[in-house]
């Protein structure tokens, strides 16, 4: 059998849906020690320093700074975790989640 002469010009793929990721947001406030929201940063979403150091100054000249994306679950737990590790040390410290345009 000869090969046919025409290529289809388009593979086919199957679709796979993915559940929209959503954004964990640090907002600033006038209470929150630096080093408390740096320390806070590093524990729950696991960044170096240096990293956590650059959200934190950036939500604190900005009000408020992306930290990381996450599927919607585990953006909702972290950012619970660290509003929670705040609290416990009377601190306003907060986050909010929104999902990825
Ligand atoms: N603005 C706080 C201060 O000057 C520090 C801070 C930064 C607090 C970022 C929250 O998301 C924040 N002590």
């Amino acid at each position: 059998m000869s090969q046919p002469l025409v290529r289809p010009r388009v593979a086919l793929r199957t679709k796979t849906q993915r559940p929209p990721l959503h954004k964990v947001i640090l907002l600033n406030d006038d209470f929150t020690p630096r080093d408390f929201v740096v320390s806070v940063l590093k524990a729950v979403f696991r960044m170096s320093d240096d990293q956590a150091h650059a959200v934190m100054m950036t939500a604190h000249r900005k009000d408020a700074c992306v930290v990381a994306v996450f599927a919607r679950d585990i953006a909702e737990t972290k950012a619970t975790q660290a509003i929670e590790l705040g609290k416990s040390q009377g601190y306003p410290l907060f986050f909010t989640t929104e999902p990825e345009e």
